[in-house]
């Protein structure tokens, strides 16, 4: 028996047929669907089902050849009529669901009615085509708004069957949803499937939202039930083939086409637009912010140029061909009334150009714009990341942009605020290179981490899953004050042998949206620099970040360091690290895929490794997605915690399991012994790993709790402004030279 097969499923084959003067070839379509899955169709066994393009002027001697072709790239064609291409495609999907689903609605088509017929029509012809090559056993993937219909179609016919759907674009608000006369017919479509994929966790909301709304379904636990079959909702934000761009943008020749581009752009600096010609992609109002750009700062025009490549597409469409006039006479005005006699501020082209090309433009670009008024995802910007093994060049991205939700580190920009887009523009062209760095490093770290093949890797495992769970079992599974510091200061200074112990994050800097972008500054490099050269004193700072990140930013400095809560430590000027035990705990590899599972699942959040635990970060994730994944894995870790070495604990937005009794309290007794009880502690920090460093110091010193939580001492320093401000008391020998008040008060009852 042939082994069970994927059959892709999207309204565009990867290939796309052309006939001109005569001659017919198959070339790459464009857009994002095709990019994104053509890499895991060649990698795996699948069968891809979708329109050839228009085939009426193939001669009839081409066609066994072409359909040859096809075949080889284990493509099946669905041909389709002219007819069906101007209602069906140009005329519903492109005409009513493309500019309703991107919020768009005076876009809409006024007069639908004949061409959602069409559309009817064409999602039963790609279901029967569909039935013809299914084998019992094989899983059917189906792709986009153009076939909503047909997973319940699909169902009808064939009831055993996994059926998965994923929509590229954005399900709007439920209110803008039910503007849609059809909306209940293309809900049930869907709602065919097992498995219902988005890219983001606001996409999957919504539609919970118009669920309830439009067909008074519940949605409990990502589950929808109807009748005795159920169906699975799910988050799976699609990554691009970064190896594929990764291995061009290393390519020499392609390196010396972006060094010739960049010697070309002489001393300005490269603004860098690449689209779909689409009215969704915000291509006015980047042109009208950079015009606004001039209009504030007239000096800037010989210092960019910005270069949008316009990828024609959809031109049969009225409202297309209405935009390209439209951008031609905006950047003919901003040129001509800012254009020099050597140079021109705008640059358009719109043609498709070549990968090698595009890698070579990524790589020239110092800004790179992303503003759409509303995007699914949009892949140019992971593209655009993947391309910069240099780490230079900022990503402007909107923040109605799908990938918003995962590519944190970018500048996020609204691009209907036209004044606040050119103010970002201009801080991109001026960022310090460090910060250029810190923020590419990471946004490269996450398109490498969720690429193409493991977004359709991961779909698949969970459409595997949800198909064997099909039908609903038995029961429904649901789902300060003066005086005060006074005294302690007293007591600090009467101290013979100061022992300054530090937390870092929240305690001497304030949270960053990611560990890497709270960067020390230069004032706190030199409040640690003079508490170190007090007489009688030791500085530890004592942090739960590991060894390479605390040497990287304070191994210059005459302090004591101390990474992993203390599992590793390291004395003044010395660059030996010694850690606490022996060996990395044997549960720590199946910690760790539990939680890479977990993060693949909710964008936006990251893993911290650490040698003696790992740590999983949902700060940047929507807040109630957030919350919903955080309970849900402690409940899943829960059952881990019966492990003698194993504790977790949940940070500020972060959830940690380390090995226990490797924590902060060890290393205050350890330092206790070397100084054979003679040392006395000042300890700040402000959460619950700190608690342990608090209960170890007991009546051996001081401890000071900094920020709103919940603590066992009775001391609180408002913030880490307030926390450096004590310090620097602590440094002026007394409270007699302190002016600021009221940075203590007792912490609230517990
Ligand atoms: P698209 O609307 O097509 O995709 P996007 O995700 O940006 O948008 O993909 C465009 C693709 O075309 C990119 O791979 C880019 O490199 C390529 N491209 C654009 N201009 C080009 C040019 N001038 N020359 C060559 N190549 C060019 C839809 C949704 C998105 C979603 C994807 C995938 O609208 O929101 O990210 O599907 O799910």
């Amino acid at each position: 028996m042939p082994e069970p097969r994927i059959l892709l499923v999207s309204n565009r084959l990867p290939v796309t047929v052309k006939t001109e003067h005569g001659k017919t070839k198959a070339v790459p379509s464009p857009g994002g669907l095709a990019t994104a899955l053509r890499g895991p169709h060649e990698q795996a066994d699948s069968l891809w089902i979708g329109w050839p393009g228009d085939t009426s002027r193939v001669e009839p001697a081409d066609r066994p050849g072409l359909e040859r072709q096809l075949a080889s790239l284990r493509c099946h064609p669905v041909p389709l009529s002219p007819t069906e291409v101007a209602h069906f495609y140009d005329g519903f999907s492109n005409g009513v669901l493309w500019p309703l689903y991107h919020y768009l609605t005076d876009k809409v088509e006024r007069e639908a009615w004949s061409n959602w017929r069409a559309y009817v029509e064409v999602n039963q012809k790609f279901a029967e085509a569909i039935q013809s090559r299914y084998r019992p056993g094989d899983m059917i993937w189906i792709h986009d708004y153009q076939l909503s219909l047909v997973p319940a179609i699909l169902r009808n016919r064939l009831p055993e069957a996994t059926i998965g759907f994923f929509l590229h674009i954005p399900f709007p608000s439920s209110e803008v949803f039910r503007i849609l006369p059809w909306r209940t017919e293309i809900l049930q479509g869907m709602l065919g499937a097992d498995l219902i994929g988005f890219h983001t966790y606001s996409y999957l909301h919504h539609f919970s939202r118009a669920l309830l709304h439009v067909l008074d379904l519940p949605v409990a636990d990502g589950m929808v039930r109807l009748g005795h079959r159920q169906a699975l909702l799910g988050v799976f934000p699609i990554g691009i083939d970064a190896p594929e761009f990764e291995a061009l943008a290393a390519e020499p020749a392609v390196q010396e086409d972006a060094r010739q581009i960049r010697a070309g752009n002489g001393p300005r600096q490269m603004i860098l637009g690449v689209d779909r010609l689409d009215y969704t992609k915000g291509l006015t109002r980047r042109l009208m912010s950079i015009e606004r750009l001039l209009e504030r700062e007239p000096a800037w025009r010989d210092r960019f140029r910005y270069v949008q490549l316009i990828v024609p597409s959809r031109e049969k469409v009225d409202a297309y061909a209405a935009l390209r006039r439209e951008l031609d006479e905006l950047a003919g005005r901003i040129n001509a009334t800012w254009g020099t006699i050597s140079s021109l501020p705008v640059h358009s082209l719109y043609r498709g150009v070549s990968r090698e090309r595009l890698v070579a433009l990524y790589q020239a670009a110092d800004v790179m714009l992303v503003t759409p008024l509303r995007d699914g995802m949009n892949l140019v910007a992971k593209e655009f990341a993947a391309c910069r093994h240099d780490e230079g060049g900022v990503l402007v991205l909107s923040e109605f942009a799908g990938a918003a939700a995962e590519l944190v580190e970018a500048l996020t920009v609204n691009p209907y605020d036209l004044d606040r887009m050119a103010l970002q523009i201009k801080r991109a062209l001026q960022m310090p290179d460090a910060e250029r760095q810190s923020r590419m490093r990471s946004l490269r770290a996450r398109v490498r981490g969720f690429d193409a093949h493991l977004w359709a890797a991961t779909f698949l495992e969970a459409l595997r899953a949800a198909g064997g769970q099909r039908l609903v079992p038995g029961a429904a599974p649901q789902v300060s004050d003066e005086a005060e510091l006074e005294k302690i200061l007293e007591r600090i200074l009467g101290f013979a042998h100061l022992h300054v112990v530090l937390d870092y994050d929240g305690t001497l800097v304030p949270f960053a949206d990611t560990p890497d972008l709270a960067i020390p500054d230069p004032d706190l490099f030199s409040l640690l620099q003079e508490l170190a050269a007090r007489p009688q004193t030791q500085i530890h700072l004592l942090s739960g970040r590991t060894r390479a990140g605390l040497e990287r930013w304070f191994g210059h400095l005459p302090i004591f360091l101390h990474a992993e809560h203390g599992f590793w430590s390291r004395a003044a000027g010395s660059r030996d690290w010694r850690p606490l035990m022996a060996g990395p705990p044997a549960w720590l590899p199946r910690i760790r895929s539990l939680l890479e599972k977990v993060t693949r699942e909710t964008p936006g959040s990251m893993i911290e490794e650490k040698s003696n635990g790992v740590v999983w970060h949902y700060r940047l994730v929507e807040p109630d997605f957030g919350h919903l994944r955080a309970a849900a894995l402690l409940q899943t870790l829960r059952k881990e915690t019966a492990q003698p070495d194993l504790e977790v604990l949940e940070g500020e937005k972060a959830i940690e399991i380390r090995r226990k009794g490797a924590h902060k309290g060890m290393v205050i007794q350890r330092l206790f012994e070397e100084s054979a009880g003679a040392a006395q502690f000042l300890a700040l920090g402000d959460d619950r790993t700190d608690e342990d460093m608090f209960q170890a110091i007991g009546a051996h010193g001081v401890a000071l709790h900094v920020g709103p939580g919940p603590s066992m001492t009775p001391y609180r320093l408002e913030n880490p402004p307030a926390a450096r401000a004590f310090l620097r008391r602590l440094l002026a020998g007394g409270p007699r030279n302190v002016h600021p008040k009221q940075e203590v008060s007792p912490t609230h009852e517990r």
